[in-house]
């Protein structure tokens, strides 16, 4: 590729020097505008993708998936369930409910593809979006609302759902996954067999300029590691585009480190789940580790506590809306005769449902014991922090005695 190439920003991302110049005043797209965010995402660079914007499902050669009515309406569901999760927790902050919410909105595609192809014996290292991929390790939503209020620091057994606590340090996950799956592999878990086990590690495109990511595909590829490095490329790190700080598509990066990588839609459940199976299964026999750049969109703020609309046009977010994860599905289900409206209604009933006692769970919560922070801080009894308890307790009651003069 000529150097010239190599700082071409990509079209599809709007700068902030742009906005300020007002290139977009209007919240409408332009026709123009609209078919150039199309043509990145469904016609980019080395794209991935099995079902199209407009519900067209066309196999790809290199990653078969086996696909039945059945699978569609399954994977279906489970788009239209977190999207809803997620969008009452979004609620919940805005009504005081919970601290801080972090949508997944957009990039229910790019979770359920990549939760659904892993096996129960795989393990997942999230960072801190990763609703979908919770419920695909069928870790109750209920059990997050913990971190959002800020009363816990996690919510389930890691070991028993093979699903790793929320990380917040941006790319730190990807030091313990590098560990877990060289630990995968002297343990003699990787081979042939059905129980063969692999990593996945979940990251953000800002993420990738971090000195954890970098070193933990070091040390991955260096020990021949069954791990996927699973990059959800949602196009902004809080309000920083991804053409700021990469001059390459991300998954070329891979190269640098001597893995197989690649761009695959990430609003294309199919694709997305065909190419992490792919990965995932090449990890477990022995030919890991591999990096997927999962290409989508964060269409919501970066968390409740933002505001996209200070650093991006709404012409954006519009015409990303074309390309909805859901709504494809939805097309093509129809459009092929895969499901009915009953089947539709039913869907939208559990989705109302869960979205009931998601919120049930959230306003009942019970404020925890203070000295609870201090609690599984070790596997085992800690003397330091045993002392620090004990400090924090003593400190209390000193406002329980000024209270009773
Ligand atoms: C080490 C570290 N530096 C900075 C932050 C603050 N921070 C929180 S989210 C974020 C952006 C991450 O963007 P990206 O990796 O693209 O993930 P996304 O939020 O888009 O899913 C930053 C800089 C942090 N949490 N940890
Ligand atoms: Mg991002």
């Amino acid at each position: 590729m000529a150097p010239e190439q190599w700082v071409e920003r990509p079209r599809y991302v709007q700068h902030a020097e742009d906005v300020a110049e007002g290139a977009g005043a209007s919240n409408v797209p332009s026709p123009d505008e609209v078919a150039r965010g199309l043509r990145a995402t469904s016609e980019g660079e080395d794209l991935i993708q099995i079902l199209s914007p407009e519900g067209v499902l066309t196999p790809h050669p290199d990653f078969p998936v086996e696909v039945t009515g059945e699978m569609l309406q399954g994977l279906y569901r489970d788009m239209v369930l977190i999207r809803r999760f997620d969008r009452e927790g979004n609620s919940l902050q805005r009504q005081g409910q919970l601290s801080i919410w972090v949508p997944l909105l957009g990039q229910e595609a790019a979770q359920i593809g990549a939760g659904r192809a892993m096996r129960p014996q795989d393990f997942a290292f999230p960072s801190y979006r990763e609703h979908g991929i919770a419920w695909c390790r069928g870790v109750d939503p209920t059990a997050l609302l913990g971190i959002f209020r800020g009363t816990d620091h996690s919510g389930w057994d890691p070991k028993e759902y093979r699903f790793h606590d929320y990380t917040i340090v941006i790319g730190n996950q990807a030091l313990n996954a590098a560990g877990y799956a060289m630990g995968q592999a002297f343990d003699g878990k990787v081979g042939d067999g059905a129980d063969a086990e692999a990593t996945i590690c979940f990251f953000g495109d800002g993420a990738t300029a971090q000195g954890d990511i970098h070193e933990g595909m070091v040390f991955a590829t260096a020990f021949d590691s069954p791990i996927v490095f699973y990059c959800q490329n949602n196009q902004w790190a809080i309000s920083e585009p991804v053409g700021k700080m990469a001059r390459l598509p991300l998954f070329r990066r891979a190269a640098g480190y001597g893995m197989p990588g690649f761009r695959v839609d990430g609003n294309d459940v199919l694709a997305c789940l065909a190419v992490t199976k792919w990965a995932l299964d090449e990890c477990r026999t022995g030919n890991g580790p591999v990096m997927i750049e999962a290409f989508t969109y964060r269409m919501d703020a970066h968390t409740t506590s933002d505001d996209p609309s200070r650093y991006r046009l709404a012409a954006e977010t519009e015409h990303w809306k074309l390309l909805d994860p859901i709504e494809r599905v939805r097309v093509h289900l129809v459009r092929e005769g895969l499901a009915d409206k009953a089947f539709f209604d039913s869907v939208d009933v559990e989705a109302d449902e869960l979205a009931a006692r998601f919120r049930d769970f959230a306003v009942n919560m019970q404020v925890p014991p203070v000295d609870r922070i201090f609690s599984n801080v070790y596997t085992g009894p800690h003397a330091e922090v045993d002392r620090q308890r004990a400090d924090y307790l003593e400190y209390l009651a000193g406002f329980e005695e000024e209270g009773a003069h």
